[in-house]
């Protein structure tokens, strides 16, 4: 069963897309908690961090990387941003397809768990 990210990523379901490769698609989040608030997944369907093998770990490297160029693109880079990456239930997942919280444009303060 395809998550809405998958479809999202196979052009099957509208999203605000902002960059898109032949690894990962980075779309604006519908409730962003910042100016800022972008969602980097891989176009492989990867549920969780859980899941993440070790022929990987190129692709997880590539959402950060993309994560740094689009941070410099909204111009949020040289005031700092979090990215984040929710894993299951007590992680707060909601969607079970690896996505990568890019969120900044106002101070975020402290990290609160
Ligand atoms: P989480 O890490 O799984 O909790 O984050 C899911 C995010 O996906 C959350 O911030 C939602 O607002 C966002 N989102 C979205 O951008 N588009 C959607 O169609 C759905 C969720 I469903």
């Amino acid at each position: 069963m395809a998550t809405i990210f998958e479809k999202i990523v196979k052009g099957k379901l509208p999203a605000d897309i902002v960059y898109q490769d032949d690894q990962v698609t980075a779309f604006r989040d519908i409730h962003p908690a910042a100016p800022t608030h972008i969602l980097i997944v891989p176009n492989k369907p990867i549920p969780t961090v859980n899941d993440v093998q070790p022929e990987d770990e190129p692709l997880l490297g590539h959402m950060i990387y993309v994560a740094k160029l689009l941070a410099e693109k909204e111009g949020i880079a040289k005031d700092g941003y979090r990215l984040i990456i929710n894993c299951n239930q007590h992680g707060g997942q909601e969607v079970y397809h690896l996505h990568l919280h890019l969120i900044g444009g106002r101070p975020l303060g402290p990290m609160v768990v």
